[in-house]
C-alpha cells in the first residue's frame, strides 16, 4: 500500500471517534424504518447466496495501476480526461463474464457502476462524464450485464462510490483532496440531491431489479451530512427488494440492510479500519482481493490459490457471513487467465462443498483455529480446516445428535457426545484435502 494512502486510512481512523458520537443522533430514527417485507425476504435470500464476484472495472484499468491511480499519481482533471479516450473494451462479453460467475459458483456479482474518480461506467444522462458519452466504446456495458444477470440467473448490485474526485460541485473536499484544478468552490447538496440520486434513479430505473446499491466513500467525508435517508428512501422506494450495502465501516445505520466489512471476517480488524461491531440481525458480507488490488493492476501476480479462497468462503460462512471475491478485469474487459482458472477449480470444489455452504447459517459452536460449523435445518456441518490430534474436541451443542458422516462419500464418522461436548475422531488429512466436512445430523 502506498504512503498516500497509508495516511489516509491513519486520518480516517483518527476521526472515526466523531463519527460515533453523530450516529447517536440517528438512533431515533431506527425505530422508525421498518424494512418491507421484499426487503426482508431479499435479505434472507442474501444470506442463502454465500458466494459473490466483485468487479472493479473503469477508464482506470487502462493504466494498469489499480483504482485509486488518478489520486497515487496526483493527476490533474485535464489529465485524467483523457482516458476515456483509450478506453475500448472490443474483448467485453456479458455472457462470458456471467458463465465465469456461474462456473465459479458464485450467486451474485457487484460490479462498479463509477468508483471514486466519478465515471460511469452506465449510460448516464446526469452527466457526460460516462462510457456512452467519452469512450470510443459507445455502449453500456452494465445494460448488458444486467440482461445476461437476468438471463442466467444471477443477482447484479452496483457499487456506488459516494467519494467522488471529479465533480466540482462535490466540495467542500474531504481526506483524499489533491489539488487537481477543481474550482474551490461547489455545492454539495446539489451533487448528492441531482447528480448522485438522479444517478442512482437511472440505476434503479433501467436495468431491471436489481440486487442492491454497494455504497463506499462516505469515509472521506465522515462528518458531512449524506442526505442518507433521502437517499435511502428513494432506493427503497424505486425497488424495495434493492438492498443497501455500505462499505462506511460503521455501526449499521437506519435504512442500511447488510453490513459489509473490507478485507476482514466480521469482528475482525486486521486491516485497521473495520469496526469490531458485528450485527446480530443484518445479514453480513466480507468483501476481498484475489490477488491484491481490487482494480487492474499489472504488476500484482500476487494471486489467491484455489485453495485459500475456498478456506476463506468456509471461514466467512462459518461467522455467518458471505465473501464476495474480487476481479479486476483487463482494460480490453477480458478477465485475467490466473483468477478464471482460480475461480473455475472453487466452482469445482463447491460442487461437492456446496452443500454445507449455500443456505446455510453460522453454526452453533463458535469459529477456531480448527474450523468452523455451518447449519441448515437439522445438520451441523463441522468443517476442519486445521488438521491436529485424530480426536476433535467441540464444546457441547444443545441438540441430541442422531448420525455423523463425511459430506463427500457419505462414510460415517465416530461421534461421542456427552454433557461436556462432542468428540469426533478425525482421520488424517487427504492431498489437496482443504475443508473436512462432517455433517451431523441432530433430532431438533
Ligand atoms: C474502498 C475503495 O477505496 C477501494 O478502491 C475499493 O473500492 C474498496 C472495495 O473500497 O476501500 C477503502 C475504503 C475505506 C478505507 C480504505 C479503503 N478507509 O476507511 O480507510
Amino acid at each position: 500500500m502506498s504512503y498516500a494512502r497509508t495516511s489516509v486510512i491513519v486520518r480516517l481512523v483518527l476521526i472515526a471517534g466523531s463519527i460515533a458520537g453523530a450516529l447517536s443522533a440517528n438512533q431515533a430514527f431506527a425505530q422508525d424504518y421498518h424494512p418491507s417485507p421484499e426487503n426482508l425476504q431479499a435479505r434472507r435470500e442474501f444470506q442463502d447466496m454465500k458466494f459473490g464476484m466483485f468487479i472493479h472495472w473503469g477508464v482506470y484499468s487502462v493504466l494498469g495501476d489499480g483504482e485509486w491511480v488518478f489520486h497515487e499519481r496526483h493527476l490533474k482533471l485535464d489529465e485524467y480526461n483523457r482516458l476515456p479516450s483509450f478506453f475500448d473494451p472490443e474483448k467485453f462479453d456479458a455472457t462470458t463474464w456471467v458463465a465465469l460467475a456461474k462456473a465459479a459458483g458464485m450467486k451474485y456479482i457487484t460490479i462498479t457502476s463509477r468508483h471514486h474518480d466519478g465515471f460511469a461506467m452506465f449510460d448516464s444522462k446526469i452527466s457526460d462524464w460516462n462510457i456512452v458519452a467519452r469512450t470510443p466504446y459507445k455502449k453500456d456495458p452494465l445494460k448488458m450485464l444486467a440482461d445476461e444477470c437476468h438471463r442466467q440467473g444471477i443477482k447484479l448490485f452496483f457499487y456506488y462510490s459516494q467519494l467522488d474526485w471529479h465533480n466540482p460541485d462535490y466540495y467542500p473536499r474531504g481526506a483524499t483532496n489533491w489539488n487537481n484544478g477543481r474550482p474551490d468552490h461547489g455545492d454539495f447538496n446539489s451533487y448528492l440531491d441531482n447528480y448522485m440520486d438522479g444517478q442512482l434513479r437511472e440505476l434503479l430505473t433501467n436495468y431491471g431489479p436489481i440486487g442492491g446499491i454497494w455504497f463506499d466513500g462516505m469515509w472521506d467525508k465522515p462528518t458531512a451530512d449524506w442526505h442518507l435517508d433521502k437517499t435511502y428512501s428513494l432506493i427503497h422506494q424505486l425497488q424495495p427488494a434493492a438492498l443497501i450495502i455500505p462499505n462506511h465501516h460503521q455501526t449499521p445505520r437506519p435504512g442500511e440492510d447488510v453490513q459489509t466489512f473490507e478485507h476482514d471476517l466480521p469482528g475482525q480488524n486486521t486491516a485497521g479500519f473495520n469496526t469490531k461491531y458485528v450485527s446480530a440481525e443484518l445479514p453480513l458480507e466480507m468483501s476481498d482481493t484475489l490477488n491484491g488490488n481490487w482494480g487492474f493492476n499489472i504488476g500484482d501476480s500476487n494471486y489467491k490459490s484455489a485453495a485459500e479462497v475456498e478456506r476463506r468462503l468456509v471461514r466467512a460462512a462459518g461467522s455467518n457471513a458471505n465473501l464476495l471475491m474480487n476481479i479486476g478485469p483487463y482494460p480490453n474487459g477480458e478477465i485475467d487467465p490466473q483468477f478464471v482458472t482460480r475461480l473455475k477449480a472453487v466452482g469445482e470444489w463447491l460442487t461437492k462443498y456446496g452443500e454445507s455452504i449455500y443456505g446455510t447459517r453460522g453454526g452453533p459452536i463458535a469459529p477456531a483455529d480448527w474450523g468452523v460449523t455451518t447449519q441448515k435445518e437439522n445438520n451441523i456441518y463441522v468443517h476442519v480446516l486445521n488438521w491436529s490430534a485424530p480426536l476433535l474436541a467441540l464444546p457441547p451443542v444443545a441438540t441430541k445428535i442422531v448420525s455423523a458422516r463425511l459430506l463427500v462419500g457419505g462414510d460415517p464418522v465416530d461421534v461421542t457426545q456427552t454433557a461436556d461436548g462432542v468428540i469426533l475422531k478425525v482421520r488424517e488429512q487427504g492431498k489437496d484435502e482443504t475443508d473436512r466436512v462432517i455433517v451431523l445430523t441432530t433430532s431438533k
